[in-house]
């Protein structure tokens, strides 16, 4: 192995939380003992969802306390019943989303190399029961917008996006959360940008985007009367300063993980024996996951045992397929997503790394490929 520097022997994980500077987030935290206000739509959350808005150019962001929470939010603001089809390659969130607001999430194949929805896959799926599609931006690369929404048009279908990857990721050099009837994106501890717990719900439509304000608190309109089955959606002020203190980073986030993604990618390269994740044309990605598809799950239990033996901690992202959760699933068959979901792994990656790490990471790889 090349002649690196040594680096500390603490533990590397997946990810790590970006923290802003602890006094930024004391200051807004006076501002919240001062007020004495905790919660219900407070000014600090207002002002995170101005500044997201302005940020990403969106015309309205709800934020939630969750990205869970922002997907059963979508659903039931767009009142759906019956079948959405999704991909198998995802987080459980996305299937039990649709679970507890009563539809049924059906699994469909991915594109191999992009990783989200195979759209054409997907058209052969619609049935009279299909109510909504609800893709995922996967890792932050975006799907196909325009062919996704072509074939709702087509089957008249609304589209919920899951993309709680996806702050910070385009579509032709927009944000790719304009898209979709609704998008709902995660602002969870390990995304790049993080509120604790935390997500959003995205949409254009102002009628829509008063509903979701109301489901969020109870389904109380302005006037405190209950117009709709609403719930408890609230984020708090303590999570909002979070959000605003991270804001102040949000750029050199970014950046810095464009960079990383290029070092690991740099540095990988040459190794025929991984592939990468493709983004489309029009696609502009967040960085904010590098997963590498090995040539088999053997080659990924040694690389996975080899890195583990130098305290690095990559995951596996997604393993196993949604689609083989049985017991909550009827099993539909998705050999790609299931093939790729046996020999991915998504390396550490955030803002804390050092590049040294990234050096060391790639060169264990590399000689166990
Ligand atoms: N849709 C999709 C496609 C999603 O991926 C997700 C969530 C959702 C919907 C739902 O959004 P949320 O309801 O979660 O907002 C994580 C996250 O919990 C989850 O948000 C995320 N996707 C999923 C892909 O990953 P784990 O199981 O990886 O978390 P954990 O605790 O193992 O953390 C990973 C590493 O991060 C650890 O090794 C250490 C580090 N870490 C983690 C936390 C929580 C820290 O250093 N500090 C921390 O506070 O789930």
């Amino acid at each position: 192995m090349a002649n690196l520097p040594a680096i500390e022997n603490k533990p590397i994980y997946v990810t790590q939380p970006s923290l802003p500077d602890l006094n930024t987030y004391t200051k807004l935290l006076e501002g919240v003992w001062e007020r004495g206000i905790l919660t219900h739509n407070g000014p600090l959350v207002q002002s995170f969802e101005k500044q997201l808005e302005k940020r990403l150019a969106l015309s309205r962001f709800v934020a939630v306390s969750n990205g869970t929470i922002a997907l059963q939010m979508a659903i039931k603001a767009l009142a759906l019943k019956g079948e959405i089809l999704i991909s198998s390659f995802t987080w459980i969130a996305t299937v039990s989303a649709i679970k507890w607001e009563g539809c049924t999430p059906v699994c469909c194949d991915i594109d191999p190399e992009t990783l989200n929805l195979d759209v054409d896959k997907a058209e052969t799926m619609i049935t009279e029961n299909t109510v909504a599609i609800m893709p995922v931006h996967v890792f932050g690369n975006p799907c196909d917008v325009e062919a996704i929404e072509a074939l709702a048009k087509k089957y008249n279908l609304p589209v919920i996006y899951d993309a709680a990857h996806a702050i910070g990721s385009t579509w032709k050099n927009e944000s790719v959360l304009k898209h979709g009837n609704i998008s709902a994106t995660s602002l969870h501890a390990t995304k790049l940008l993080n509120t604790g717990e935390g997500g959003g719900v995205i949409t254009s439509d102002p009628e829509l985007s008063k509903k979701l304000e109301r489901i969020r608190f109870f389904g109380h309109n302005e006037e405190k009367d209950v117009i709709e089955d609403g719930f408890n959606g609230k984020m708090t002020e303590i999570h909002a300063a979070l959000g605003l203190a991270n804001l102040d980073n949000y750029d050199a986030v970014l950046e810095d993980r464009r960079v990383k993604y290029h070092t690991y990618q740099d540095l990988l390269s040459q190794n025929t024996s991984i592939s990468f994740q493709k983004t489309l044309t029009d696609a502009g990605n967040n960085y904010s996951y590098f997963p590498i598809i090995l040539k088999s799950e053997q080659h990924l239990d040694h690389i996975v045992s080899s890195l583990a033996s130098e305290n690095i901690y990559p995951r596996r992202y997604f393993y196993p397929a949604v689609n083989t959760y049985s017991k909550i699933l009827e099993y539909i068959p998705t050999p790609i997503s299931e093939d790729i979901s046996k020999r991915i792994l998504c390396l550490p990656l955030y803002f804390s790394l050092d590049l040294n790490s990234i050096y060391r990471i790639c060169d264990i790889i590399n000689h166990n490929s």
